[in-house]
């Protein structure tokens, strides 16, 4: 579109740019380093799996007894350490399934982080990759929990689900069975299913901007480039978490999608072959496992546990919920993108005067089409675009949002509309 040559034009370009001074970040807390969780500990967890699969049928599957005796065995581990269990018991399929549930004493319970995996494997085989290394991960994880007898300010809480292979049962059966209250008070769900798969990606799931952001920091201590997990939301235990409003984040290794030539590029292995090519086979055995993303993975675990375990997550002052992260908007005829607010922990609907500050850095607004997307997915329209040559939006709409669940991912929307002028998404908020 048409470029002004003003100077507010210039300054807008050269923030646009990212030539502006940075935003002053608040310092975060700080907070104790996470152990290193041992490899090897996590691998004696896979053996202990595969051996109970190779005693029961070769597989760990719901309604089998190698199931149950995958549960006795996690949980003999956390009794041990510590922790308060419990197993919740349900019915799917006409086979009684169970999960566990291990809390570690102490923390704010209204602030609790909670981590979570699968424990069934498909009956085609004993699972030690989908879901043992999820598993495994999160039972170490605990157990370093215990070994350091951390005081964490949030409650941590660790659950292994039954039936994730017959559509996510166990973890639906569990948050249905929490009151509302009690959904409120779980601050992040955290899943990892398949995280050691013998052909890895480092996928990190997007669901939750901070959350995500707390695995992308960790694997760029590593100089490890991650995605985000799109093989298609809903299909693990973080779903029923999400659908009832909880914050979820976790991480992915990938499963039977093939592996591209610049992934291969990115974090070695093979183009061309499935990141598992033995996923809901008999072949995901103890040898279906890549020991350099289980330990990665697992170590991602346990920095995930102490970052989120310090400080606090209630709603900022004023029931503030915003975005800062810089979101670059394509030129036209580019496609529209968009930033994300998690709100949780509020009870009801949206009120109908919803508050949206907007702060976007562009050199000619009338290029832009701005909507807010409410967690339903219904869009509400805050900005036509038009022939207004005036640079950048820097506003509050007030929109009646009171169809909406306060609850949920809210998203801003920006497409340009106008070939030339270009700009970015600098922040934007939802005040309730
Ligand atoms: N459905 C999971 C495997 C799986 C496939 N895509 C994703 C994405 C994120 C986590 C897990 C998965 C299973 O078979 O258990
Ligand atoms: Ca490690
Ligand atoms: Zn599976
Ligand atoms: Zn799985």
């Amino acid at each position: 579109m048409r470029t002004r040559t003003t100077l507010a034009a210039a300054a807008a370009l050269a923030l646009g740019l990212g030539l502006g001074a940075p935003a002053v970040q608040a310092a975060p807390p700080a907070v104790a380093a996470a152990p290193d969780i041992p490899l090897a500990n996590v691998k004696a967890h896979l053996t202990q799996l595969q051996q109970i699969a190779n005693a029961n049928g070769g597989n760990r599957a719901h309604g089998r007894a190698g199931y149950k005796a995958s549960l006795d065995y996690v949980k003999g581990k956390l009794d041990a350490a510590g922790f308060t269990t419990s197993v919740q018991q349900f019915t799917s399929s006409g086979a009684t399934g169970y999960n566990l549930i291990a809390d570690w004493p102490g923390g704010d319970t209204s602030q609790t982080v909670m981590t979570g995996a699968h424990l069934d494997s498909v009956t085609a085989g004993p699972g030690i990759n989908d879901d043992g290394s999820g598993t495994a991960g999160v039972l170490e994880a605990a157990l370093a929990v215990s070994r350091a007898q951390l005081k964490p300010d949030k409650h941590l809480r660790f659950g292994w689900f039954g039936a994730e292979e017959l559509g996510l049962v166990g973890s639906k059966y569990y948050v249905n069975s929490l009151s509302t209250a009690d959904r409120g008070k779980i601050s992040a769900y955290l899943n990892f299913d398949m995280i050691g798969s013998p052909n890895p990606g480092y996928f990190v799931y997007d669901d939750d901007p901070a959350l995500e952001k707390v695995f992308k920091d960790y694997f760029a201590t590593l100089s490890i480039p991650t995605e985000i997990e799109t093989e298609g939301d809903g299909r693990s235990d973080h779903a029923p978490f999400k659908n009832a409003g909880i914050r979820v984040g976790g991480l992915f290794s990938g499963a039977d999608y093939t592996k591209t030539s610049a992934q291969a590029q990115k974090w070695g292995g093979t183009a061309g072959r499935a990141f598992d090519a033995c996923y809901h086979s008999s072949c995901d055995t103890s040898t279906n496992i890549n020991d350099t993303a289980l330990d990665h993975n697992s170590d991602a675990i346990a920095y995930a546990l102490w970052q989120l375990s310090t400080g606090t997550t209630t709603p900022p002052t004023g029931d503030v919920y915003e975005n800062t992260t810089d979101v670059t908007i394509p030129d036209s005829p580019g496609a529209a993108v968009t930033s994300s607010v998690s709100v949780t922990g509020r009870t009801g609907n949206a009120p109908s005067a919803l508050k949206v500050g907007v702060d976007i850095v562009h050199t000619y607004s009338g290029d832009l089409v701005v909507d807010l997307i409410g967690p339903s997915g219904k869009a509400y329209r805050l900005h036509n675009s038009s022939s207004d040559s005036t640079p950048n939006i820097n506003t509050t709409y007030t929109v009646n949002a009171s169809t909406e669940t306060a609850n949920g991912t809210w998203k801003l929307k920006v497409q340009d509309k106008g070939p030339q002028d270009t700009g970015y998404i600098n922040s934007w908020k939802l005040t309730f």
